[in-house]
C-alpha cells in the first residue's frame, strides 16, 4: 500500500483529521473493500450501532421555476404540459390527510422558485400548516430558496430567515449545495444561490438556532477535487457552527434532464466511495445519510457497511428525482426500513427529526 494511504488509515483509526491531498488520495484508490472498512471505523466512532429512519412527507408546493438547473428534471417553465401549482388548501389538505398516521413527525417542504408567487405566500403555508399540524415538524426551504426569497421580497437573508422562524419552520434541508464550486454552478445552475451565498446562508440559519442539512450532488461535470473541496467547505462552516444536522450524497440522475445525452448514470463503485469518503473526511458530522429514494433501498443498505448512519424516512410521494428517472419506488413502509437495517446487522432507530430518539427496535 502506497504511504499515504497507511498514512491515512492510522489517522483515521486515530481520529485525526484528513487533509485535501488525502481526500484526493482516496477518490484515487479504487480499494473498495478497504475504504469501507476505514468508513466503518470512523462511523462506529462518531455515530455507533444506531441507524435512524424517520416517518415523514415531502411537500413539493409548485414545480414551475425560474432556476432550470441542467440536472434537474422536476423544475420545468409555467407554460409547459408538466407544470403544476398547489394552493394552500391543497398543502393544507395533503398533510392532514399524512398526519392520520400518528408516527408522521415531519412535513419536508421544498419547491421550484415561482416567478410570480409572493413571499408572503410561502409565509402564509407555513403558518398554516403549524397553526393546524402544531406537533409536526416543518423542515423547508433550502438556502437557494431563502435566497430566492430575500431577492423577490427585498428583504435581507437574515430577515427571511427570521420571517420563516417566526411563521413556523423549525429545520431547513440540505439541498441545494450541488457542488460548492464557482466553476461548476456557472456551467449547471448559474440562476440560482452561489456557493458563498449558500454557505453564508447555512451560517445565518444556524446563528439564528435553525439545524440545517448539508447535501453534495456529485457523479456530473465535477472533479474529484472539487468534491473534496466541497465536503471541506462543509467541514469548515461545521467547525465554525456546528449547526448541520447531517450530510446527504445525491448521485446525479441524468434522465430527462439536459445532460441525459452526455452523462450516464454513477455506478454503485462510486456511490460506496463517495459515501465512504464524505464519512471519512466530515469528522465532525454526527450523522450521514443513505438517501434510499436516490441510492435505491439495496444500495443504501449496502451504504450501511460504508459510513451511513440514517437511511431516511418513509418519504411518501418523491418527485424530484422520480422527475429524473429514479427506479426506487415513491415511498417505503417503516417495516421495510427496519428490514432493511435489521438484514445490515444495526439496530433501528426511529428518531424525530433533531434525532432524538422516538423508539430503539
Ligand atoms: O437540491 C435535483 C438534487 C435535491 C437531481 O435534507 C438531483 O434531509 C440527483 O434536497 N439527480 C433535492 N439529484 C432533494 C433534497 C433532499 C432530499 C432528501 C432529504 C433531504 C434532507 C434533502 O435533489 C436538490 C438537488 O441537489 N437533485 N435533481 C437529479 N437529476
Amino acid at each position: 500500500m502506497d504511504t499515504i494511504l497507511y498514512g491515512i488509515e492510522h489517522k483515521i483509526r486515530d481520529g485525526v483529521r484528513l487533509t485535501k491531498e488525502e481526500g484526493l488520495a482516496l477518490f484515487n484508490s479504487n480499494d473498495l473493500a478497504w475504504l469501507g472498512q476505514l468508513a466503518d471505523i470512523a462511523r462506529k466512532k462518531i455515530s455507533g450501532e444506531y441507524v435512524y429512519y424517520n416517518v415523514n412527507r415531502h411537500i413539493n408546493l409548485t414545480n414551475i421555476c425560474t432556476a432550470r438547473c441542467k440536472f434537474c428534471a422536476f423544475g420545468c417553465d409555467v407554460d409547459s404540459a408538466q407544470a403544476y401549482t398547489m394552493t394552500k388548501e391543497k398543502a393544507l389538505a395533503l398533510a392532514k390527510q399524512s398526519a392520520q398516521d400518528p408516527d408522521l413527525r415531519e412535513l419536508h417542504i421544498v419547491s421550484g422558485l415561482h416567478p410570480e408567487w409572493p413571499f408572503e405566500f410561502y409565509l402564509d403555508v407555513i403558518r398554516s400548516l403549524k397553526e393546524e399540524l402544531p406537533h409536526i415538524h416543518l423542515k423547508a426551504f433550502t438556502s437557494v430558496e431563502i435566497s430566492y426569497f430575500a431577492k423577490i421580497s427585498g428583504k435581507s437573508t437574515e430577515q427571511v430567515l427570521r420571517d420563516l422562524i417566526a411563521a413556523g419552520i423549525d429545520s431547513m434541508p440540505g439541498g441545494g449545495a450541488e457542488i460548492l464550486s464557482d466553476r461548476v454552478r456557472e456551467q449547471l445552475c448559474p440562476k440560482k444561490a452561489t456557493a458563498g451565498e449558500w454557505l453564508s446562508i447555512a451560517r445565518q440559519a444556524h446563528k439564528l438556532g435553525l439545524r440545517t442539512n448539508a447535501s453534495m450532488l456529485y457523479g456530473h461535470i465535477e472533479t474529484f477535487e472539487e468534491r473534496i473541496d466541497h465536503l471541506i467547505a462543509l467541514r469548515e462552516l461545521q467547525d465554525e457552527t456546528g449547526g448541520f444536522q447531517t450530510f446527504i450524497c445525491f448521485p446525479f440522475h441524468p434522465a430527462n434532464t439536459e445532460l441525459e445525452n452526455k452523462i450516464t448514470r454513477t455506478s454503485v463503485w462510486d456511490d460506496l466511495k463517495t459515501m465512504a469518503i464524505s464519512r471519512v473526511m466530515l469528522d465532525n458530522f454526527k450523522n450521514i445519510k443513505a438517501y434510499w429514494i436516490m441510492l435505491t433501498l439495496p444500495i443504501a443498505q449496502l451504504a450501511l457497511g460504508f459510513g451511513a448512519n440514517d437511511i431516511d424516512g418513509t418519504v411518501s410521494e418523491e418527485k424530484i428525482v422520480h422527475a429524473a428517472g429514479a427506479k426506487s419506488s415513491r415511498s417505503l413502509s417503516k417495516d421495510m426500513l427496519i428490514n432493511s437495517i435489521r438484514q445490515a446487522g444495526r439496530i433501528p432507530v426511529e428518531r424525530d427529526s433533531k434525532y432524538n430518539i422516538i423508539k430503539v427496535l
